[in-house]
């Protein structure tokens, strides 16, 4: 299975205000979207480098899985997000090869895509997200 591009990456921030201000101001990038994605329980700012996406991820509520991660591990890096054709088939095939996953099948996440995470205790630590238009 060859993942299509590298959709987006996930970054977990305290603040999405003061992180907006870093990479519009220093980086030069434009934030384009602000949505909050109630299921997941956090408020995302979206930027494009080219065809990969930055996603600040801001918790929304203490029992967000991305606050626990900020008090576990701080802010930084959270996931990366690999664009794949026939998601629900994908995360079928990784299955079968022992990886573990944290969705079965395929929800909906921000921007409209569906989403499905694989979990980072078998993926070497990178929380990995296949996503699909
Ligand atoms: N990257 C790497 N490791 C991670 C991690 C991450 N993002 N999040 C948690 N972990 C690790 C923890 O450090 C911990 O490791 P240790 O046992 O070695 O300490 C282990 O995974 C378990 O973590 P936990 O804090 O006990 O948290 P949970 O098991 O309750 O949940 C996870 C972890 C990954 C299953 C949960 O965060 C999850 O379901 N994530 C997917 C959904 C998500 O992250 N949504 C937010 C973004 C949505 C979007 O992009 O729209």
């Amino acid at each position: 299975m060859i993942p299509n591009y590298i959709e987006h990456i996930g970054i977990a921030v305290k603040n999405l205000d003061k992180s907006i201000k870093y990479y519009e101001d220093i980086l030069g990038l434009k934030c384009y979207a602000i949505e909050t994605v109630e299921e997941q329980k956090v408020k995302t700012a979206f930027f494009k480098v080219g065809e990969t996406k930055l996603e600040l991820l801001e918790p929304t509520s203490d029992d967000s899985p991305v606050a626990k991660f900020i008090a576990k591990r701080g802010e930084g890096v959270h996931h990366i997000a690999f664009a794949v054709d026939n998601l629900n088939e994908k995360l079928t095939q990784v299955a079968e090869k022992g990886i573990k996953l944290i969705d079965e099948t395929s929800r909906k996440g921000a921007e409209g895509l569906n989403i499905g995470f694989l979990h980072p205790k078998s993926t070497g630590g990178v929380l990995t997200e296949f996503c699909e238009k």
